[in-house]
């Protein structure tokens, strides 16, 4: 199996889950921040939904300079509203996965640098850097935000859960799975809004 396509189903469950979190970022409190150095909730949620926007970088150039001699340094977007941010997290997902469903191994492991004022920050296998500056980076973010949304009293899905009911209970343990489907005022609510019930 080739490098890229080991890490599509990683992608694909892990850039879903971030989707359900921006979805629920409140338009009238993206000012909000929890301190005064922090970035805001718009400003947060905007930086997640640009990393995967670095896909081209990562995947079709060899380096990134931050801050390139004599040039304009990165300037990021900005929130405007909850549906461009998905808007545009959408775009650059779709485009990235079909980057990653493209990438030979080859170009996996070719090094990549990330570069300030032409000083190396750090090089690795583009692999390494796609796991780390992107899927990861992302993943970091999003507990970030997870927490964001609790302060804002935004009602949040307990995503560990959803996951766990997702991939482990159906196909791993259809018995507990039974007894979570078990008729109960609880369990014949729609799936969405039992665990909301569960997990807010
Ligand atoms: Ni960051």
């Amino acid at each position: 199996m080739a490098i890229a396509e080991s890490m599509l189903p990683e992608f694909d469950h892990e850039t879903a889950t971030t989707r359900t979190l921006l979805e629920r970022v409140p338009e009238a409190k993206s000012g909000w921040k929890p301190h005064d150095k922090s970035m805001s909730l718009g400003e947060l949620a905007m930086h997640i939904a640009n990393i995967v926007a670095w896909t081209p970088i990562t995947l079709k150039q060899a380096e990134f300079d931050t801050n390139p001699p004599g040039g304009q340094s990165d300037t990021p977007p900005k929130y405007e509203s909850t549906t461009g941010l998905l808007a545009a997290y959408d775009e650059g997902v779709k485009a990235a996965r079909v980057m990653l469903a493209n990438a030979s191994d080859p170009e996996m492991m070719a090094p990549w640098a990330l570069k300030s004022a032409g000083k190396t920050i750090f090089s690795m296998p583009r692999a390494g850097v796609f796991r780390s500056f992107i899927m990861n980076h992302a993943i970091h973010h999003r507990g970030q935000l997870s927490v964001y949304l609790r302060l804002c009293d935004v009602p949040l899905l307990c995503m560990l859960a959803k996951a766990l009911l997702a991939t482990m209970c159906i196909t791993k343990f259809p018995k507990v799975w039974e007894k979570l489907a078990l008729p109960s005022p609880l369990n014949r609510m729609p799936m969405r809004r039992r665990w909301r019930r569960l997990h807010d």
